[in-house]
This record gives structure tokens, C-alpha cells and sequence, in this order.
């Protein structure tokens, strides 16, 4: 049976080498690498092999012969070439913020809410690196206890702003490392937490939901670390809050969740389940997830998964 053409847009990034090595992993072959200019003409690892970078250009993606397109360019990258892929047939899963909060675009983490992809009309938004495993965690107390308010702080590794980010803390002495707050600031907020909660909101389908968010990122190559402080609407233990937890998909309890475990691994590795000293229906736990697995390319995959085969892939 023929396999769906992919088309890997931005593949020579963090993210994007991960995507190629997750599809060979995977067993796809009739996949494309595409990234800008400066990069075209090269060859990537692909499996046992190679393969060819080719310039994203607005008339190759348009040209009608990718079944789906993994994005992960950032936000103007996928503003302008996304319509032309989609323009082209493609399906295009996004991992930028370019189409996460539009109407009409689902946003999917498929443990949480992959029904929403059958929605699609050519995008499907893959959120924040953070949003996703925060999310994993949230859906099942939401079913067990409701949720009445989060509250997070994430310890995000160098990763989550790309690959030069890594070859610089790959660069500095012990001395010189420190944390980092490398976002867009409104006076108040960093964007990636009011990302955090809009994202939340939106694929929970809690419009109210009270999410308040610290962002930082810290001299960790892979693994992005969030403490999780919920309020529920019902009582839950930890014992209970553990049990549910246990049986979530994409879930691994550990005592001890570290980015140094996490990196490599698909599930989002949950601990440190306990009772908010601070009181009332709370709940404390620590959440690790390789935010370029499934923090990024294993969840785009995994919507690509949920995406009916095109009419000429299953011929
Ligand atoms: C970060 N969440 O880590 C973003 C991923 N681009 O900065």
C-alpha cells in the first residue's frame, strides 16, 4: 500500500531533525526535507541514508504532490508558506503560534482532544512544547475531580529556542551559566504563559479556566520541567490523583521526573503526586517531557496518524 507523501518544512532545526529521525524510526520513506535557501542542497541523516534539503518555496509547496506537511519554521515562517502547502492539498500540521488561537483551527494534543483533528480544513495546530504535557496531566484530574484553577512554573531547557540556543550553552563555562527569560515581554507577562493559558484553555474546552503561569528557562540542553499546582472542584487525594494519572495515556509515573530521564522518551514522566500544604482541594506534581518529542515532533506525528489516508496514498 502506497504511504502518504510528507513533506518535513524547516527539517534542518531542532525540531525538525527530530521529525525526520522519528519518521525513519517509523518506517516512512516517501518523505521530503525542506528548508530555506541557505540550507538547500544539503543532505540530512535519514534513516540508513540521506536526504536532500530542498528550499521551501511557496511554488514547491504548492505543487500538489505532499499528502501532509509538518511545519516547524516559526510563527512568519508559517504565516507565509502554510497557505501554499495547504493551497497544494496538503494537510499541514503546524508547531508554530501562527494558527493555535484562530477559530475554526483545532489544536490538538490527541491524548486530550485528537477528535478535534477530523475538524480540520488544511491546518491543525500543534501547541506549545509546554502546553502539551501540561495539558496530558490536566485532562484526566479535570475528569476525575474538575479543575477550579492551575497554577505553573516551568524550567524550560535551551532546546525550546532552537538549535543555536543549544550550540551556545553547549559553549559556556560552568560560571557563566544562568537562568534565562528569552521571551516577548508585555510589562507583565512573557508570552509563552499567556500562550500556556490561552492554549490550555482552548484544547481543555474551558473558556474560564484560571491558569497563571512562571516561565524561565534554565541550562538544560533537552527537557522542559513544569511544577504543577491544581485546585480541583471535588476532593482528590494523591493516592487518587496517582491512580488516574497511572492509567492516562502517554503518562509514566516516576518518583523523580528529571529532564536527564525524560530526554529521548516518548511519555510525559509525572511525580511527585502529593497535597498542597498550602491547603484547600490542592494538588502538587512535577512534569518533565522531551519538548522535542512530545513536546513537538512526536505530537505532530501522532496528529498525522489520526489524519485519513489521502485518496492517492491508499490506492
Ligand atoms: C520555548 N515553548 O521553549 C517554546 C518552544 N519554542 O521557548
Amino acid at each position: 500500500m502506497a504511504e502518504p507523501r510528507i513533506g518535513v518544512v524547516g527539517a534542518t532545526g531542532a525540531v525538525g531533525t527530530v521529525t525526520l529521525s522519528l519518521l525513519a524510526e517509523r518506517g516512512h520513506r516517501n518523505v521530503r526535507a525542506f528548508a530555506s535557501a541557505r540550507s538547500a542542497g544539503r543532505t540530512l541523516p535519514f534513516g540508513d541514508g540521506g536526504i536532500l534539503v530542498e528550499e521551501a518555496t511557496p511554488e514547491t509547496l504548492a505543487a500538489g504532490d505532499l499528502d501532509i506537511c509538518l511545519f516547524s519554521v516559526g510563527t512568519s515562517g508559517s504565516r507565509e508558506l502554510v497557505p501554499h502547502a495547504v493551497r497544494g492539498g496538503a494537510v499541514c500540521v503546524d508547531k508554530s503560534a501562527a494558527y493555535r488561537l484562530e477559530p475554526g483551527i483545532p489544536l490538538v494534543v490527541p491524548e486530550v482532544n485528537g477528535r478535534r483533528v477530523a475538524e480540520n480544513t488544511g491546518i491543525v495546530a500543534n501547541p506549545n512544547c509546554c502546553t502539551i504535557p501540561l495539558t496530558c496531566t490536566l485532562k484526566p484530574i479535570h475528569e476525575a475531580a474538575g479543575l477550579a484553577a492551575v497554577r505553573v512554573a516551568t524550567y524550560q531547557s535551551a532546546s525550546g529556542a532552537g538549535a543555536a540556543a543549544m550550540e551556545r550553552l553547549r559553549s559556556k563555562t560552568a560560571d557563566e551559566l544562568d537562568l534565562s527569560m528569552d521571551w516577548d515581554f508585555d510589562g507583565e507577562e512573557f508570552d509563552e504563559e499567556s500562550k500556556l493559558r490561552a492554549e490550555t484553555r482552548k484544547i481543555m474546552e474551558l473558556d474560564d479556566l484560571p491558569v497563571s503561569a512562571t516561565c524561565v528557562r534554565v541550562p538544560v540542553l533537552v527537557g522542559h520541567t513544569e511544577a504543577v499546582w491544581v485546585e480541583t472542584e471535588e476532593p482528590l487525594t494523591a493516592e487518587e490523583a496517582r491512580g488516574v494519572l497511572a492509567e492516562a495515556p502517554g503518562i509514566r509515573l516516576v518518583d523523580f521526573p528529571t529532564p536527564g530521564r525524560a530526554a529521548g522518551e516518548d511519555d510525559v514522566l509525572v511525580g511527585r503526586i502529593r497535597a498542597d500544604r498550602a491547603g484547600g482541594r490542592g494538588l502538587s506534581f512535577l512534569v518533565v517531557c522531551d519538548n522535542l518529542r512530545k513536546g513537538a515532533a512526536l505530537n505532530a506525528l501522532q496528529i498525522a496518524d489520526l489524519l485519513p489516508l489521502p485518496r492517492a496514498a491508499a490506492a
